[in-house]
């Protein structure tokens, strides 16, 4: 077995050194323009010349969940494209989020400028039923995060392309689901693919539609917010402030706005990172299921795009 490995801003030896371990009998390099064609190859971002080179692909296993990258490149219709799922993110997103939603809930940005600042002080403790979350997206992540926001007592509501049951979730779905499912939400969270169909979806209107005093954590794609639409709300007072881990252009240029608003929190690109130990596992476990003609988990519908 073939095994070409294609990954911008990654280090290659060490998955190299994983994938090699664990599949003693392939042959596994790092691609190269003019490369033999691979059986499966393992890629974050790869270049259109790659695609193009490598047409007869078993599979193209993704190190991460989203897809959006490698779907904006010209890719043969019958190609397998296999997605992350979970690998450890799912955990890693919950404790982001939750600690997000907690610092915020808690006002525990307030007491640290307190403290900072020699005051002690109190603050009136909030109510949790007056913060409903709302998660956009049930997939792997979002389901995972869903049920850590439940195990704080919070309300939670889900929101998804297809109907789902999640239990304690009040779960709603497709664009008939999702004007019902903005009102019950004072915390929205982010967590859907990128899509034609969800690009710009926390906009002026939608955000508008959040219980007042809303409060925005994304980390899914910066795509998905509109950035001087959150601000303005933000400004009006309708939005309280976000926690954002991902952004249009990333690295955050140094002249965005987001730097300089106190009530937005940012984190680099960081709420669930690939740990590799895990993803290798997964794509090796996956490999050797399709070399024996079995399913897999976690293969991505083009036309979907997720
Ligand atoms: P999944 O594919 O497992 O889940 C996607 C969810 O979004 C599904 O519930 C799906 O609905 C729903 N969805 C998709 N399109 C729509 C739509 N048009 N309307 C309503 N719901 C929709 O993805 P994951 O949970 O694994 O990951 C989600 C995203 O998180 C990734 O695509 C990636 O962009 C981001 N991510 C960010 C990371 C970070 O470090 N910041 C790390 C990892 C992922 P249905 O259930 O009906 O299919
Ligand atoms: C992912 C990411 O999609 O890290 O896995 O953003």
């Amino acid at each position: 077995m073939k095994i070409t490995f294609c990954c911008t801003d990654t280090k290659a030896e060490p998955w190299l050194q994983g994938l090699a371990a664990a599949l003693p009998q392939a042959d596994i390099s790092v691609w190269q323009p003019g490369a033999a064609q691979a059986d499966y190859a393992v890629v974050w971002a790869p270049p259109q010349p790659f695609i193009d080179e490598q047409p007869g692909l078993k599979a193209l296993f993704n190190i991460g969940a989203g897809v959006d990258a490698l779907l904006r490149l010209r890719l043969p219709p019958a190609l397998r494209v296999v997605r992350l799922d979970d690998a450890g993110m799912a955990v890693q997103m919950a404790e982001y989020v939750c600690h997000a939603l907690i610092r915020h809930f808690r006002e525990l940005g307030g007491y640290e400028a307190d403290m900072r600042a020699g005051r002690w002080s109190y603050r009136k403790p909030r109510l949790r039923q007056d913060f409903p979350v709302g998660v956009m997206g049930l997939g792997v992540l979002g389901q995972r995060v869903a049920r850590a926001a439940l195990q704080f007592d919070f309300p939670v509501l889900g929101w998804s392309r297809s109907a789902r049951q999640i239990a304690g979730v009040r779960c709603f779905s497709g664009t008939e689901g999702f004007g019902d499912f903005l009102v019950g939400t004072r915390v929205l969270v982010n967590l859907l693919p990128l899509t034609p169909e969800t690009r710009d979806i926390m906009n002026q209107d939608t955000l508008s539609r959040l219980l007042p005093g809303a409060y925005v954590i994304n980390v899914a794609r910066g795509a998905h917010l509109v950035d001087e639409d959150l601000l303005a709300l933000i400004d009006s007072g309708h939005v309280a402030g976000a926690t954002l881990d991902v952004f249009r252009t990333e690295p955050l240029p140094a002249q965005h706005p987001f730097w300089r608003e106190p009530r937005i929190t940012l984190t680099p690109h960081t709420s669930a990172r690939t740990l590799r130990d895990e993803s290798i596992a997964q794509i090796v476990r996956k490999m050797t299921a399709l070399e024996r003609g079995e399913p897999i988990a976690g293969v991505v519908d083009h036309a979907r795009g997720y």
